[in-house]
């Protein structure tokens, strides 16, 4: 081992983080990147189903909520871009990447959003999953990650509330309200599951991350966080889960779950899921149509640079 490398697992096992000018192993820039970057991607992929319903939402006051929620998640999109640019490679090089369906983004957002209650349900559990798992990036060993996830979980918390006391007002509504929210979980519980992606037998990620603290827990322990999380909360709206395996187990005060359909996120993460296309192509559509912002912006900063020199 070089002193290089000394130093770096040295760093590692003292909890100190890795910084942009730190030196690292290849592999570990790699991981970040592919990690970073395919959660850049998700938070920006994941505004089109809430934007669905952005002209539909049923009050002024909902459609505010809203507007700021699909907002917040185009920030995190920067914050984490700019994370990533920080391990040496360009917003551009990544976008273009996913366009071209060579990084993926999270399998959630490939699930269409069929009715007024899949926003409540999305803000509860998609966002509720997503804090299970970002709280424990807050102490990922890269420094530019965690600090962008701290402030990425105080908004993801709130979120996750509105999302749930939306569900509530549904809850608490009509038997036609209360049905459509019993349709929304049906739909949305699996997939908010296969989130954390593949049980642990079949991460072939998860032991270098794990080893390098770029990931704290494993999937399967962030998994059942969530579930035993989630179930006194599905108990408290007076809904179920469409699971009939679901059982607490005094014994290991945990709930226990049925088996995941893993045929069916590896058909998703694979492009084959009900939404990829059109989500991919709206991207495509939107970078198109977004090409005069992106000129205006250079410009402008083309501008204010020549200024200052000339100032000086
Ligand atoms: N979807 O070895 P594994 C949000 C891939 S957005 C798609 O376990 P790893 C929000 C995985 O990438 C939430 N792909 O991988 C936004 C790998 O493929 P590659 C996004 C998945 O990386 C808007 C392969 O399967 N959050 O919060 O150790 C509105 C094998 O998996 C998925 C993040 O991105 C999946 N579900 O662990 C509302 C969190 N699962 O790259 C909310 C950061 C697995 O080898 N990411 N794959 O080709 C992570 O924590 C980890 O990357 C994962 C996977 C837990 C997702």
């Amino acid at each position: 081992m070089t002193s290089q490398q000394q130093r770096f697992e040295a760093s590692i096992a003292r909890e100190c983080a890795i910084e942009p000018q730190d030196w690292m192993p290849d592999d570990y820039r790699k991981t970040l990147v592919r990690q970073i970057g395919q959660h850049a991607h998700s938070e920006v992929v994941g505004m089109l189903p809430e934007g669905n319903w952005l002209t539909r939402a049923p009050t002024l006051n909902r459609k505010a909520i809203l507007l700021a929620k699909v907002q917040d998640e185009a920030g995190h999109g920067l914050y984490l871009y700019s994370a990533a640019e920080t391990l040496g490679c360009a917003r551009e090089d990544l976008y273009q990447k996913m366009l071209e369906g060579r990084m993926k983004y999270s399998s959630i957002f490939n699930y269409p959003t069929l009715s007024w209650a899949d926003i409540p349900v999305i803000g509860w559990l998609v966002d509720g999953a997503a804090i299970v798992n970002q709280v424990a990036l807050c102490r990922t060993s890269y420094g530019p990650y965690a600090r962008a996830m701290v402030k990425i979980c105080k908004e993801e918390s709130f979120h996750q509330r509105q999302g749930y006391e939306a569900c509530m007002a549904l809850a608490q509504g009509s038997e036609e309200q209360r049905q459509m929210l019993q349709d929304a979980i049906n739909r949305f519980w699996w997939p908010s599951l296969m989130m954390f992606g593949p049980n642990d037998d079949n991460s072939p990620n998860s032991a270098k991350s794990l080893a390098w603290k770029i990931k704290r827990h494993t999937n399967d322990e962030l998994r059942q966080r969530f579930v035993d999380n989630t179930i006194p909360q599905v108990e408290m709206l007076g809904m179920t889960v469409p699971d009939p395996a679901l059982a607490w187990d005094e014994a290991s005060g945990h709930y226990r779950f049925g088996e995941i359909d893993w045929s069916e996120l590896n058909e998703v993460i694979h492009g084959r899921g009900q939404c990829n296309h059109e989500r991919i192509d709206a991207k495509q559509k939107a970078w198109e149509r977004g090409a005069w912002v992106r000129e205006a912006a250079l410009a402008y900063a083309e501008k204010q640079q020549r200024q200052r020199e000339h100032a000086a």
